[in-house]
């Protein structure tokens, strides 16, 4: 399509590579995702959206930078949706689940950093994120070492603000993240133009909960057995919540959770029932990270959950709706923020709950544990979720890996024999 060439030129990419980088992911969506069998109908618009993330997506956020609106990148789920749009601007997320310009990277940040942050250092010096090229500010968090000392470097290429991210639950964090909330929005109100009036972030908040309860209504679903999805295609769902248009991506969800319902209704699902139930849980998966998902189910197991921020960690809790103030309203949100169960916090026996509920819940036979190589908050956390799930007798297979295929193999055979074991 030329019109989209002359966009991606507009944006400087490296417009060879970025042909590249398109044809390899459009070669690996195949093999992984049109390769299954009796898939739901709702998927083709996910198919839809995957297919145009570069082109039509990237369309509409030209448009609407046209429009005067801004465009907001972020790496994490604790950075507040509902404030961005209650500014009027556009919340995207950015983190990338593919190796791509490593070389470059491993200039800026040292060897021993794990793939995820690598991969968005890379595909910026690379130039070839649209998405990166089309944001006016870069919202980063302290949360682990890596991204936070990343984040100093690549300052130095896009402009960023930093969110401070507490590391402990206390009172004292709390309110130092309240502080962070307002800071946030300053900086928003600054960037727009716009004052954040109630009514705005109370619509802010319906759009985000709204969008959340979609995806809690999707993962309530996957207990039935058969599975109804793919942990596959649930996992690029909740890929696809990171970047679509809010209302547009939680209008598609419902209706394919209709259509879950109506395949639950008649017993069907996409594996036989009775086929070995994983439930997937650690570091976030994100586009197109597919490869340990497409091992498992490739390993005669189906996964029927995603605990990790590009899943539940990021659904499972509302914004209350009640409060009719600015203050009540931030307040609100900054405890549910403050629910996160994410492992740079410490401690974070929350989780350990959360987990082994989870699976519990979802009737998973086993839970495989998913840490990036040199994540050390996901590895460490590893043994204890591992200790945790001993006590209520669910099996664990902890993985750690990154974006090379070069470990499939090996990895295959593993999950291969847990699935044998469960
Ligand atoms: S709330 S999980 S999105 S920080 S994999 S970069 S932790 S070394 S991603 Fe996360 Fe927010 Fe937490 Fe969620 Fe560091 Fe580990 Fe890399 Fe990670």
């Amino acid at each position: 399509n030329p019109a989209y060439t002359a966009m991606w030129e507009k944006l400087n990419l490296d417009i060879p590579a970025h042909d590249g980088l398109l044809e390899v992911l459009g070669k690996f969506y195949g093999d992984i995702y049109m390769s299954q069998q009796g898939r739901l109908q709702g998927m083709e618009y996910l198919d839809f959206v995957l297919s145009e993330v570069h082109g039509l997506r990237i369309q509409e956020l030209q448009q609407a930078k046209e429009q005067g609106k801004k465009i907001i990148g972020t790496f994490c789920v604790f950075v507040p949706e509902e404030i961005t749009l209650a500014a009027g601007a556009v919340h995207v997320g950015l983190c990338s689940g593919a190796d791509a310009g490593t070389e470059e990277a491993e200039k800026l940040v040292p060897r021993n950093t794990c793939a995820l942050i690598k991969s968005f250092i890379g595909f910026k010096l690379a130039r070839l994120c649209p998405f990166t090229e089309s944001c006016d500010l870069v919202v980063g968090e302290t949360t682990c070492d890596g991204k936070k000392k990343a984040y100093e470097a690549f300052a130095e290429h896009v402009p960023m603000h930093v969110m401070e991210v507490p590391n402990t639950k206390s009172d004292a964090a709390r309110d130092l993240f309240k502080t962070e909330v307002l800071r946030y929005m300053q900086a928003l109100q600054q960037l727009t133009g716009t004052a954040i009036t109630p009514q705005a972030l109370a619509s802010g908040i319906r759009a985000v909960n709204a969008k959340r309860r979609a995806l809690q209504r999707l993962s309530a679903l996957r207990s039935a057995d058969p599975a109804p999805i793919s942990g596959r295609d649930a996992l690029l769902i909740n890929q696809v919540s990171f970047y679509d248009d809010p209302e547009r991506f939680t209008h598609s969800i419902n209706a394919l959770c209709d259509q879950m319902e109506e395949r639950i209704a008649r017993k069907e699902g996409i594996a036989p029932a009775g086929t070995p139930r994983l439930l997937l849980s650690g570091c976030p998966m994100a586009v197109p990270n597919w490869k340990l998902p497409y091992i498992m189910e490739s390993s005669g197991a189906v996964i029927v959950g995603e605990e990790s921020c590009i899943g539940t960690r990021n659904t499972r809790d509302l914004v209350d709706e009640s409060q009719e103030t600015l203050d009540g309203m931030i307040d609100a949100l900054v405890d549910r923020y403050m629910k996160i169960d994410c492992a740079c916090f410490t401690p974070n026996t929350e989780r350990l709950h959360n987990v082994t509920a989870m699976a519990q819940e979802l009737k998973a036979d086993g839970i495989v544990h998913y840490a990036l190589k040199f994540c050390q908050p996901y590895a460490h956390e590893a043994f204890k979720i591992e200790k945790a799930a001993r006590e209520k007798d669910i099996p664990v297979l902890s993985v750690e890996t990154d974006y090379s295929m070069e470990d499939a193999e090996q990895l295959k055979t593993r999950v291969e024999a847990f699935v044998e074991m469960v």
